[in-house]
């Protein structure tokens, strides 16, 4: 009999598309995308619906058994051991540590390698309890973003409503790009709004190519041609000088830039020329105005600054708080929807726990008077994070208790003393908020767990048993903190109704953040200038900046994400890494020239940081002075034994810690 069970893909993916899993007698069972889905519309991506029915699959590829580490660190040498063996000695060690050196030396790394909500929340409860470091998640994505949002509008989460897109003329897709990262939005929402689209990207994405108009700007100056939208604006006369009495703090502040701003000089050194700039600056003044603020925008040294100079914009236009308006970034907001995501976290500590930037991470693994233990889950660190080359050293240090949970042997899980299979979201239930719609999803577990694989959940139970804990909270079941968690939800009354309609609206009508004209900062308005930003030592206003360009014969490194992996999940998939190829770089015509470089030949990536080898593309799908690498390949895969973050210094960003991996700077020369 065959049968059909709805579910939702959690990968950290802002599309959250529709699947269903379909099995029959005799068959391997097959992932598709839900024809009933708005999202998915009974296609997956590429990389999923490859993946998903293969490597995903197939319990030889897989984990399926705890693991304890036989021979050297990194040689990968393990050996099967039961669940009760790897959790007692795992408790052991932990209990030494506490009592020797301090829970505070245990790390947590884990971000959002399924971004469901038990999967993805629920082992907090245990490090909470543990008291644990944490190593920042935010800090190697989008915090930067996080805290320049909130000095201006109070919140980073709360967005648009993508629904309201048909009320849109314009939409802005700054430094984001969906063809890759948002796909099925790329395909259908993007162009279906009928607005003038404009991207704003260094780089000539698919989105931007098929864009009405593309701003390709140089890399790192971003807040200027920001600056020279809003001269344009006011020199125009086209600001909402109504909405900026009503609901703008520090205006004159910011007027005072903007006035100073030379249109001449912004266009020479943003490299877009002043008529595409008056173009946008009034296609985008006149509105209504969607504005895409993308994570890969603020992960730039200057990040944060860049993310306050593009949020004036609708500050400036009102382009905010009526329907086909409004600035997103994450529709994080889970409270909105009725969900209480917080419970799945567990009780908040009193004090703040412990933590460190990711920035900082590989220094600290570094130091064994700072690190003893290292927990992994979630995240692959080895191939995601920066100063790869010395984080990897770090990691062989023999007296560093490492944990990692994965579904698959990934260079972290390599280097780790204890390998825990972790069960996928086709095989246990869970709930998937996307960040981009605003809706509800339920993951429904399609097919069992291969051998002897658990979800997060279970594993972490485990472990708080082993500890001998004896907090309620850590053993609640899966099944009670999903009633709990929806329990204030008007869209559905149980998780068993959602699962079977898969995806629904959190909201009936499509929700306009911003609507009642209150901003949630201490002023009550938008915040074009900020007390609590002078208060943690940052400028009062954004700051017309604009990075230099690279010198000596250096280039500009991007490394966004690539159509064919999700960060490094998916880069051990046979099809996939036949689609990707060898390591590439793309350089421009002109900088390959200039190199005696052309496409195929082979190239030496390098900074003081790391080196890398890598084929050549030319192409002018770049701009001059960059180097273009994805992110997202598995190191030990590949011929370096590095991927692209074995270049990244882990240089911070402006604000928040975070990572401005798109700040780093390289010499690419030939190796012929
Ligand atoms: N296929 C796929 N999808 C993904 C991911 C993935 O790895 N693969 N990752 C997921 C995650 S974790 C995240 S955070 C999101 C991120 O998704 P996005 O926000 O789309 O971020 P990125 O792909 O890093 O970068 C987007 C664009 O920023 C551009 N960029 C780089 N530097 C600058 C600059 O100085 N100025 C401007 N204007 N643009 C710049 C890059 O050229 C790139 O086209 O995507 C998610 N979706
Ligand atoms: N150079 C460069 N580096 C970057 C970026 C960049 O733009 N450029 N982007 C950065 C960004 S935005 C991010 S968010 C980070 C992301 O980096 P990571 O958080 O490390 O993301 P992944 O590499 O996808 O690793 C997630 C892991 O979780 C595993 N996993 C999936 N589901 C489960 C589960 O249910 N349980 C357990 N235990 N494991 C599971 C997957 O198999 C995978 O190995 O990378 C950053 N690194
Ligand atoms: S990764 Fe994104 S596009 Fe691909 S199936 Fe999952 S949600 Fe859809
Ligand atoms: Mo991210």
């Amino acid at each position: 009999m065959k049968t059909r069970v709805r579910t939702t893909c959690p990968r950290d993916c802002y599309d959250s598309c529709g699947i269903v899993v379909i099995r029959r007698p005799g068959m391997d069972p097959q992932v598709r995308g839900d024809p009933d889905h708005p999202v998915s519309r009974g296609t997956l991506c590429g990389k999923c619906s490859v993946a998903y029915n293969r490597e995903w699959l197939d319990p030889a590829v897989r984990l399926t058994s705890p693991l304890r580490r036989t021979g050297p660190k990194g040689s990968g040498q393990f050996e099967p051991v039961s669940w009760d063996v790897a959790l007692g000695e795992i408790a052991a060690r932990l209990q030494a540590i506490v009592a020797s050196a301090g829970a505070q030396t245990i790390l947590n790394a884990h971000y959002t390698g399924t971004i469901s909500l038990l999967a993805g929340l629920f082992p907090m409860r245990f490090f909470g309890r543990l008291g644990v470091t944490e190593v920042a998640p935010d800090t190697i994505c989008n915090m930067a973003g996080h805290v320049a949002l909130q000095y201006t509008y109070g919140t980073s989460t709360d967005g648009f409503d993508p629904r309201t897109a048909a009320d849109a003329r314009c939409i802005v897709v700054w430094g984001a790009n969906p063809s890759a990262s948002a796909p099925h939005a790329d395909e259908h929402w993007l162009p279906e709004s009928g607005a003038t689209v404009v991207v704003v990207d260094p780089v000539r994405t698919d989105t931007a190519a098929r864009a009405d108009v593309h701003l390709m700007l140089r890399p790192g100056s971003d807040a200027l041609l920001a600056f020279a939208l809003l001269k344009i604006i006011v020199a125009e006369g086209l600001q909402d000088d109504a909405f900026i009495a009503a609901n703008v703090h520090g205006y004159a502040e910011l007027r005072a830039l903007i006035d100073a701003v030379d249109l001449k000089d912004a266009a020479v050194r943003t490299g877009v020329d002043e008529a595409a700039m008056r173009q946008v600056a009034r296609l985008y003044a006149a509105g209504p105005s969607l504005l895409w603020l993308g994570q890969g925008l603020q992960r730039q040294p200057s990040g944060g600054n860049v993310m306050r100079a593009c949020a004036a914009l609708p500050a400036l236009t009102g382009n905010i708080g009526r329907p086909g308006t409004g600035i997103l970034y994450l529709n994080g907001n889970a409270a909105v929807r009725g969900i209480d995501d917080a419970y799945a976290l567990g009780a908040p500590a009193t004090a703040a726990p412990p933590a460190i930037s990711h920035m900082d991470f590989a220094e600290c693994l570094a130091d064994a008077g700072r690190s003893q233990a290292l927990f992994i889950w979630n995240m692959n660190p080895a191939g995601s994070s920066p100063e790869q080359g010395r984080l990897r050293q770090a990691m062989r240090r023999e007296d560093l208790l490492t944990v990692t949970a994965d579904l698959f042997m990934t260079d972290s899980a390599r280097l780790s003393d204890y390998v825990l299979p972790a069960a996928s979201f086709l095989e246990f239930d869970d709930l998937v908020l996307s960040y981009f719609n605003y809706t509800i999803s339920a993951q429904v577990g399609a097919l069992p767990a291969p051998g002897l694989a658990l979800p997060n959940s279970e594993i972490f139970r485990r472990l708080a048993r082993a500890m001998g804990y004896d907090e309620a909270g850590l053993y609640e079941s899966d099944a009670d903190i999903l009633d709990r968690a929806l329990a204030g939800c008007t869209a559905v009354s149980s998780f068993a109704e959602l699962a079977g309609r898969g995806t629904v609206d959190a909201l009936r009508d499509p929700w306009i953040p911003f609507a009642d004209q209150s901003y949630p900062t201490p002023s009550g308005k938008i915040e074009l200038a900020s007390a609590r930003a002078v208060a943690d030592g940052q400028p009062l206003t954004a700051r017309p900046d604009c990075d230099d360009a690279p010198r000596d014969g250096r280039l500009r490194l991007l490394s966004p994400a690539s159509q064919w992996t999700s960060n490094t999940s998916f880069g051990n998939v046979g099809r996939v890494r036949a689609r990707l190829g060898e390591p590439g770089v793309l350089l421009h015509p002109a900088d390959a020239a200039a190199r005696g470089v052309a496409d195929g030949d082979a190239v030496r990536v390098h900074n003081k940081t790391g080196s890398l080898a890598a084929q050549v593309s030319v192409s002018d799908a770049v701009q001059p002075g960059v180097a273009l690498i994805y992110k997202g390949r598995w190191p030990g895969l590949d011929r370096s034994g590095a991927n692209v973050n074995v270049l990244n210094p882990g240089a911070r960003t402006d604000m928040g810690e975070s990572s401005a991996v798109h700040g780093v700077e390289v010499l690419v020369e030939s190796v012929r």
